[in-house]
């Protein structure tokens, strides 16, 4: 075994991870023990037996590289004597998750998923238990506590790891397994889709656009893509995986995907078109002139989940974030399956898809996946679009459309104010708390409310509860104002609104989401008081 220091620390009192794990400015973890520090708190909670093989990967943002060296000398240095690395230090967070349920017993993903990269940009880190999902509350709860009390870690006096190569490496007794990072994945996604079919449709003239915004997915969509569904060299664009992104915002909405959304609304715009995020977990999926709402592709992969091998037997069950809108409740109450609605965060799925209860699930924010892994995949769901189109032989915009028309439109749009400072942001949720018009029958733009909470989450399957969950207020007519702040951002905060309301139909199916959902937009505005308490006219993002 190598050489073990223990190294004398100080505590640091700020890393308790977020939505989605611990995400700091690159600055921050580059401040002498900080990653030292989080990596030996998460492996003191984990409490892997030496037998256990460690899964390590990244989005391959600035950093990961000189991180990926330091957790395997942590690693070594607390006794885990197997780990598996993508090579280059490369994976995104389902194929991660994936080689965690395959052969390992835990996984530390190194990302900040659409959070920009570079010296100047973010960083960030997470633990992934044994069933392949992001730890739970009660472990990154637990880790923070440690980390604000930790005063030394351990560490194997280990030369570099050679990450570049696949294969084997025996060093001072610790087995370091470097795995191409791709493999392993592309072969779960064509076990679960009609590649055959996928095929077809492509060599018959269906024209597809990937963008990989520079970031993690490029590998695997030119793989899956081009290699083994036979789409166009250059299908794929930014494709090649760089540290800063190539200075972009690697966020696949309307915003910062625009090339991508400029040509798929252009004159000689291909059929269909998709992106994914910083850590390839994300997807946003746009038909010829058309954007599909994340919302309503959840409700349509649902819908049409049996046109898709992997699950034509049937789907368990289906869930949502709280401020995903119900366009997939209607879909299960069609199917008669039940359909959970949980905090925001791929976390809360996990018991749920442990139990067998959900096949699919999904959030708003851009976010889709199944019980194949234990995140949300991006590519998986573009497969799952194409796949339902090579069956249907209809277009995006057709099935969407033709959604609509079977079971009613939930308009939905969320406005995103970024970098709010801190203080603002929480008055803002504190008037909110203390309005008195929140009362129940009190009316808002036309609208009678049922409901106004702040939303709380018990697990129904390990009975934990998770309160403060974001405030919601809920309409009569089932339309809804949701205000929530982000647990990803680093700078300040971020404020989010999510508004949404039900058309039946048939009339109203087809209106502007921002036109059909004025009022409503301009009640959450008024109310929260936001124009003034935050200085902000617009916000930074409106999906
Ligand atoms: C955001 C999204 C949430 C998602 C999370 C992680 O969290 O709203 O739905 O699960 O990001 O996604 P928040 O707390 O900022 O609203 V990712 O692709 O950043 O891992
Ligand atoms: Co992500």
């Amino acid at each position: 075994m190598p050489l073990v220091r223990d190294v004398p620390t100080t505590p640091f009192a700020d890393q308790k991870p977020g939505t989605s794990g611990l995400r700091k400015r690159t600055t921050v973890f580059q401040t002498p023990h900080y990653l030292e520090n989080f990596v030996q708190c998460l492996l003191d909670v984990a409490q892997l037996a030496p037998t256990s093989t460690l899964i390590v990967g990244g989005d391959g943002r600035y950093l990961n590289r000189e991180a990926i060296q330091t957790i395997i000398r942590i690693a070594a240095g607390n006794g885990v004597a197997r780990i598996m690395v993508g090579q280059g230090g490369l994976l995104s967070t389902p194929a991660a998750s994936h080689l965690i349920r395959l052969y390992g017993d835990g996984g530390i993903i190194l990302s900040a998923s659409h959070n920009p990269g570079g010296p100047d940009g973010d960083f960030g880190i997470k633990y992934n238990a044994a069933n392949g999902g992001p730890a739970p509350e009660s472990f990154t709860n637990e880790v923070a506590s440690r980390a604000a009390a930790l005063m030394s870690y351990r560490i194997a006096e280990m030369a570099d790891v050679p990450i570049d190569t696949i294969g084997e490496h025996q060093i001072d007794g610790v087995t370091v397994h470097v795995v191409d990072p791709v493999a392993d994945y592309a072969t779960l996604m064509e076990s679960l889709f009609d590649f055959d079919a996928i095929r077809q449709l492509i060599s018959g003239g269906f024209r597809l656009r990937f963008d990989a915004m520079h970031a993690i997915t490029g590998p695997y969509a030119i793989e899956i893509l081009e290699r083994r569904l036979g789409a166009t060299a250059g299908t794929v664009i930014n494709g090649t995986p760089l540290p800063d992104f190539g200075g972009g915002h690697p966020d696949p909405n309307l915003t910062y995907a625009h090339d991508l959304v400029d040509e798929l609304f252009g004159d000689e715009a291909p059929d269909f078109g998709a992106a994914s995020d910083g850590d390839g977990d994300r997807n946003m999926v746009l038909g010829q002139r058309f954007f599909v709402t994340p919302s309503d592709s959840l409700a349509v992969l649902a819908a049409n989940s049996t046109l898709v091998p992997g699950y034509a037997a049937g789907i368990a069950g289906v869930a949502r974030s709280m401020p995903t809108s119900a366009a997939v409740d209607r879909v299960a109450a069609a199917m008669d399956i039940p359909c959970f609605e949980t905090p925001t965060g791929w976390k809360f799925f996990g018991n749920l898809l442990d139990a067998g209860r959900i096949t699919l699930c999904g959030e708003e924010s851009f976010g889709t996946g199944s019980n194949h892994v234990r995140e949300k995949d991006g590519l998986w769901a573009v497969l799952f679009w194409l796949n339902i189109v090579a069956v249907r032989k209809q277009s995006v915009a057709d099935i969407v459309t033709g959604h609509w028309t079977r079971f009613g439109r939930n308009y939905y749009t969320r406005y995103d104010y970024e970098e709010v400072p801190s203080d603002a942001a929480a008055g803002v949720m504190q008037h909110l708390r203390g309005l008195q018009p929140m009362q129940p029958g009190t009316m808002v733009a036309g609208r009678e409310i049922t409901t106004a909470d702040e939303f709380s989450y018990l697990d129904p399957v390990d009975g934990s509860i998770s309160r403060n969950q974001g405030l919601r207020i809920i309409f009569a007519d089932g339309s809804r104002i949701i205000y929530r702040l982000s647990g990803t951002g680093t700078a300040g905060a971020t404020l989010r609104v999510y508004i949404e309301s039900y058309v039946g139909g048939p009339e109203g199916l087809d209106r502007d989401p921002q036109e059909a959902l004025r009022e409503l937009v301009h009640a959450a505005l008024e109310m929260s008081e936001i124009p003034s308490r935050t200085g902000r006219t617009a916000p930074t993002v409106i999906t």
